[in-house]
């Protein structure tokens, strides 16, 4: 059934308004229908190998370079409990929450408020050495598809953020000392409610969020394979692991937001 889910009616039936009239929404509409599907369709035949097992967190990657440079593929899946895919994706999304939990982070700009589900940012990363230091410019959209009948892992239901690169004239590539690097990211969470709570009321342990996050990111230019890789080794696993403790910690005292 998953297969022939329209995700772009379902993504438009989500969206505001001001995010529906903005001269993005067709990139962004076929951008996040892409990155859904491919996130739900597991890991199939393709050449994946998994580089990090830690409990239920597990991380793989395919390695692929284009024009001599590294550009992986990843593909983490996780289960959190006491969290919904709604708060995982609340935190990833919204700016405020970004220097707490983002260790990669230099500085972050907000270019464009384009609406309550759309932004637009400006960040530079920390350098790391020997290569030169990065920055990227992408809009971010927050979506969501709802069921609340039936929160299983067959429906379709789910909350997902999606960043992708953009060309901001404002920002253009090298305009500072920095290498621009170009990224598609999307953090998707599904929460799946244990039977045990039917009929009454749900409480965060009857809840587990089913998390995929999925990254490509271009480096832009040269930085050594080895060390690249190496990078994403270390900071992947860094980051979905504070990140979740993050949202847990944060939540942990407040109502559940399914
Ligand atoms: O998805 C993540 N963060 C989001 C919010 O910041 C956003 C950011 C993506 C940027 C990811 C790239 C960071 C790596 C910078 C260094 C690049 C190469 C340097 C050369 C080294 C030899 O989507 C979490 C991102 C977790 C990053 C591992």
């Amino acid at each position: 059934q998953t297969a022939q889910t329209n995700w772009g009616e379902l993504i438009r039936a989500a969206a505001t308004n001001a995010s529906l009239k903005h001269a993005y929404w067709p990139e962004i509409e076929r951008v996040v229908a892409e990155q859904i599907r491919s996130a739900r369709m597991g890991l199939g035949k393709g050449a994946w190998q998994l580089f990090v097992e830690d409990g239920e967190m597990k991380m793989y990657r395919r390695e692929v370079e284009e024009d001599g440079l590294v550009v992986d593929p990843l593909k983490a899946t996780h289960q959190v409990k006491g969290i919904t895919g709604r708060e995982l994706c609340h935190y990833f999304f919204y700016p405020e929450y970004r220097y707490d939990w983002e260790g990669t982070l230099e500085t972050m700009n907000i270019v464009d408020k384009i609406a309550e589900d759309t932004i637009l940012f400006h960040q530079i990363h920390k350098r790391i050495w020997p290569a030169a230091q990065r920055d990227a410019t992408f809009w971010s959209h927050l979506t969501h598809v709802p069921d609340e009948e039936n929160k299983s892992e067959d429906s379709p239901h789910m909350w997902a953020t999606v960043n992708n690169s953009v060309e901001l004239p404002s920002h253009p590539p090298n305009g500072g000392k920095q290498v621009r690097i170009y990224l598609t990211i999307i953090l998707m969470g599904q929460t799946i409610i244990s039977p045990a709570a039917k009929g009454r009321e749900i409480k965060r342990d009857d809840i587990t969020c089913k998390i995929t996050y999925c990254a490509v990111v271009n480096p832009g230019g040269w930085a050594p394979s080895s060390v690249l890789r190496a990078v994403y080794k270390r900071e992947y696993p860094k980051f979905l692991k504070r990140f979740t403790a993050y949202v847990l910690e944060k939540t942990k005292n407040l109502p559940i937001k399914l």
